[in-house]
């Protein structure tokens, strides 16, 4: 097994019995139009059976009052309990010994045939199936950052998925198993290129291209959307300027836009970064990001489509605290935004580390709808040699309580998962995006195990409340096996190992330990352009202590939060562990609310965290007999190199934390083998070119 079919495998049900009883209830598919979505559904559906149940289910368009099929039922009528469903929502149920799977839109109708499926691929009874389910967010995206060229950023398995240079005119069947993928967990947009955008998209030629792709997107219920280069109208239009407020720039998008609606008329939207790491944006004009977004969104105005500007912003300023920039930025202007407008906001305030608090923006917007980006592309997970399943991070940030409803609301009432889907404020545009991890390796993802990322992500935008263990379980049982005992041990691996990572990568909220290379230790990096572009500058070790005081007494980030958060976390004897050096410059010597001292914390969770990738490993050698012999190996190798590079980190943070805590290692660790000079060596032998 290559990994290609993801969790799309539909292999033979092996138990006889099993695949009988789901085939008396799938003698036919009855389909009564044939709108390009639904045949996807019944095509789909068809390809799912013919490889579950090994045989070939008819699809019909009239049931003629058989029973013993399935029926796909687009109406708008109630459903036959009452429960209400959303445009893309389904319902199925079993009547008079008929799959009925209810539906308001076509699309809905695809999104319960992948449930459906689902069903049967987690070997789930269906004699009394009912299930009603739907969407809790609009707006369900990936985020592509792939470049013209055919690189993508932050990209580790491979090249771009779009052949740009063989488009429109050839068309990869990659694309058409890219949007299955997809549509399996309601997905239902693409931004294809980078948000650092090349202009180059908003020229015919380019937009022809990405028609080309909207095409075979479309009827899996995928739109798409693309990135915007602020200066497109001086690079492409040959304007002067792109000062949003200058009347031939606002002409130059609305007749922009118009010819992308010509191309593409189900266009999704823009998607921009602006005055965001030297991109170009309003500001070079002395507009704001609203005069700016406005603007697109007036251009917009003709059309069902979107405008997404990314608060993903700050500046180079050697006295800021970076944690404090996107909210310094937004909230003045929260209410100034046109309603086609959604901010898209990084989960954590600094920039996708394995584990930071929630955006303080959560909770602070009330009049603009805040749309959630995740980064499931492991920049800075260990890129496609570190085992990571992210759900645990996505839920941990959905989960927290911004306590946005003030005092004495119940806890729980104000999750950042109810801001994003609308449900606090009333926000008439939701959305949810990840920034895709898939590239052109045959199996998508690079590290095989990396495709649960791909899903939980999907899985989640659909419905936040899953929970991370019944998603990896699905995951398991629809990739990998259905062996129970190994259900959970994989299950249980896949819980445990972003924890791992944290452990041996940044413990007790320490963060953003690299320089230039997202993947190697560099917590000694103290050189750059700018000052929050070192590593230093985010953990503030000296000899006193170590972590970044943002308390108050120092750059009083906290009161970007509303009072009960700030309870949680001001308080260095209080605050949780996971975000200890996040809010907190502690002493070495003092002890933390496990009874060790700081320093012996941080290196039992060094220690720790890497020895337990050899339980990681023992626990994957475990399922070998019942895993696909290629997929097991690949992991297993995967598994070997994750080890030694955990090592690498554990050793560069002890040894270069121990300069200035002046400590030794505490029994029962042995001190690492090798000097700090070594570590630092490998990091400039690994960016050698
Ligand atoms: C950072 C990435 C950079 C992206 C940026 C962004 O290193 O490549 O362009 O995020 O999100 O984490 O704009």
């Amino acid at each position: 097994d290559d990994g290609y079919r993801l969790w799309l495998k539909y292999d033979l049900i092996k138990d006889a019995a099993k695949r009988d009883s789901y085939a008396r209830s799938a003698q036919f598919i009855a389909v009564s139009s044939n709108g390009p979505i639904l045949k996807s559904a019944a095509e789909e559906l068809q390809t799912g059976l013919q490889g579950l149940l090994g045989k070939s289910v008819p699809v019909i368009t009239n049931s003629n009052g058989k029973t013993g099929g399935i029926t796909l039922s687009v109406t708008d009528a109630p459903t036959a309990d009452g429960q209400s469903l959303n445009n893309e929502g389904y319902q199925i149920a079993k009547r008079q010994n008929t799959i009925v799977i209810t539906s308001k839109s076509d699309a809905g109708a695809l999104y319960g045939a992948f449930a459906f499926l689902r069903h049967l691929q987690t070997l789930q009874s269906i004699d009394a199936i009912s299930v009603t389910s739907s969407p809790k967010v609009k707006y369900r995206m990936l985020n592509h950052w792939d470049n013209v060229n055919g690189t993508i950023e932050r990209g580790y398995a491979g090249g771009s998925l779009w052949k740009w240079y063989e488009l429109p005119e050839t068309i990869d069947p990659r694309y058409k198993d890219y949007a299955r993928a997809n549509a399996s967990l309601g997905i239902n947009g693409t931004v294809v290129n980078n948000v650092n955008a090349s202009a180059r998209f908003m020229t015919n030629e380019y937009l022809q291209k990405v028609a080309a792709l909207a095409k075979v997107f479309r009827p899996y219920g995928i739109r798409v959307y693309l990135s915007v280069y602020w200066a497109a109208p001086k690079t492409v239009g040959g304007l002067k300027t792109a000062d949003p407020l200058d009347p031939e720039v606002r002409k130059w998008w609305t007749d922009k836009v118009k010819e992308i609606y010509q191309a593409i008329p189900d266009f999704g939207g823009l998607l921009v970064k602006a005055n965001s790491e030297g991109e170009p944006g309003p500001q070079d004009y002395n507009r704001t990001h609203a005069d700016g977004a406005n603007m697109l969104a007036e251009a917009m105005k003709p059309y069902d489509g979107v405008v997404i500007w990314r608060a993903f912003v700050y500046k180079a300023d050697p006295k800021a605290d970076r944690f404090k920039a996107a909210y310094e930025e937004f909230t003045p202007l929260d209410g100034q935004f046109n309603k086609k407008v959604i901010v898209q906001v990084k989960n954590g305030p600094i920039d996708f580390q394995p584990r930071e608090p929630f955006s303080p923006l959560f909770g602070n917007m009330l009049q603009t709808p805040l749309g959630m980006e995740f980064q499931i592309t492991q920049e800075y997970l260990g890129f496609a040699t570190h085992w990571v399943y992210e759900a645990p991070l996505f839920k941990e940030c959905l989960d927290s309580d911004t306590y946005v409803k003030g005092k004495g609301s119940p806890s729980g009432a104000a999750t950042v998962a109810k801001v994003v889907d609308g449900s606090l404020h009333g926000y008439p545009i939701t959305a949810m995006a990840g920034v895709a991890n898939t590239g052109s390796d045959r199996n998508w993802t690079g590290h095989p195990m990396a495709q649960a990322n791909w899903y939980a992500f999907g899985r989640l935008a659909w419905d936040h409340t899953l929970s991370a263990e019944a998603i990896a379980n699905e995951w398991v049982n629809m990739t990998l096996t259905h062996e129970p005992q190994a259900v959970k041990r994989i299950t249980d691996l896949m819980l445990r190992s972003r924890d791992i990572y944290v452990d041996y990568n940044t413990p007790l909220g320490l963060s953003r330990p690299w320089a230039g290379v997202h993947f190697a230790p560099e917590p000694w990096q103290s050189k750059s352009p700018r000052p929050d572009w070192t590593a230093v500058y985010y953990h503030r070790a000296d000899s006193a202590g170590v972590g970044f005081d943002r308390t108050a007494t120092g750059s009083n980030a906290l009161a970007q939060y509303r009072p009960e958060v700030q309870r949680q976390w001001s308080n260095a004897e209080t605050c949780p562990l996971p975000y200890l050096l996040w809010f907190h410059h502690v002493p070495w010597t003092k002890k933390v609310s496990t009874g060790r001292t700081l320093w012996d914390e941080l290196c039992t969770r060094f220690y720790t965290g890497a020895d337990s990738v050899t339980w990681m490993q023992q626990q994957w050698a475990q399922v070998k007999p019942v895993v696909d012999p290629e997929i097991h190996a690949d992991v297993t190798g995967r598994l070997a190199n994750q080890h030694k590079e955990a090592l690498w980190w554990r050793d560069a943070w002890v040894l270069y934390l121990q300069e200035y805590a002046k400590q030794p290692i505490p029994a029962p660790f042995k001190k690492p083998e090798r000097t700090l000079d070594d570590v630092k060596k490998l990091v400039e032998i690994y960016q050698m070119r």
